[in-house]
């Protein structure tokens, strides 16, 4: 996959995408990045990306001129038509399903907005998806471009290490992820849960399934709205609904068994 990213601050991503995951995917051939300062697509010898807003009022907008230029150049240099990402929070809030869906194209181009924000007539000429990772205000487009890339980058075949991918395959099913442990087996006076070190293969995946649905009924009881949820689970929710008679959530709307059991 190749990812063109544009900003005038190109040093945010310098860090970022020379670590960990996305280096790794880099020097595995699996993702290209290619961070393109505007700045250079401004044709005047000052070169200015950001103007006074018509109608008046505070702050810059940035041209349109420079934007469309480097994005033409950057088609122009690739096969395909890129999806062209407008990092916005008036856009698609990011979920992992929109993840799913950037990681099987084979060019994104990202587009982080500076100042009061980008020319409409960007928008209208060339964006295909306007992104939002979520509801608040930040000074510009390029933190929520990298986690964008770092959700989408994670999922390209490959870049995962085979235990990983097999992983996101069954656990992507919609829950949060329970407890986990490591050495030592007693730390301060708090114990590993006897069952991790039981040996008992089936009784540990039970455990961790359970903590699993326990977690996201305590945390997040609407992903269990939408969860791939086998009848296997949803005996386990009803021994956590039995256990945890004091907890606060109650069942999320929807999830309560036929039978009539108690609460
Ligand atoms: C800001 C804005 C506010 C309300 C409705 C629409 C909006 N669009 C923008 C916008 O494009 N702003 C630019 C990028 C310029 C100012 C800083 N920018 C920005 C992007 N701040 N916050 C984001 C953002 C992007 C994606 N997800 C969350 C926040």
């Amino acid at each position: 996959m190749r990812i063109d990213v544009l900003t005038i601050l190109p040093n945010i991503f310098t860090g970022p995408l020379d670590e960990g995951m996305l280096r790794k995917a880099r020097e595995r051939g699996l993702a290209e990045f290619n961070v393109v300062d505007i700045r250079d697509f401004a044709g005047d010898k000052h070169r200015v990306t950001d103007d006074y807003v018509f109608g008046g009022g505070p702050g810059m907008v940035m041209k349109a001129e420079p934007l469309l230029a480097a994005i033409e150049h950057l088609k122009a240099g690739a096969p395909g038509r890129p999806r062209v990402v407008l990092m916005t929070p008036a856009g698609r809030v990011f979920d992992q399903a929109l993840a799913w869906e950037l990681a099987r194209e084979e060019h994104l181009i990202f587009i982080c907005g500076r100042y009061e924000g980008v020319d409409e007539r960007v928008r209208e000429a060339v964006v295909t998806d306007e992104i939002s990772i979520g509801d608040y205000v930040l000074t510009g487009g390029e933190l929520p471009a990298l986690v964008v890339i770092d959700a989408v980058v994670r999922l390209i075949p490959g870049v995962l290490n085979q235990e990983g991918a097999a992983e996101e395959e069954s656990f992507s099913t919609g829950l949060l992820e329970g407890p986990h442990y490591t050495r030592p087996r007693e730390f301060r006076g708090m114990m590993v849960p006897g069952v991790l070190i039981s040996g008992n293969h089936a009784a540990i995946a039970r455990w961790r399934r359970k903590e699993a649905l326990r977690r996201t009924w305590q945390r997040r009881p609407e992903l269990l709205q939408s969860a791939v949820l086998s009848p296997g689970d949803r005996k386990l929710l009803e021994e956590i609904w039995s256990e945890e008679e004091s907890a606060l959530p109650s069942p999320a709307p929807g999830m309560e068994s036929g039978g009539g059991e108690e609460r």
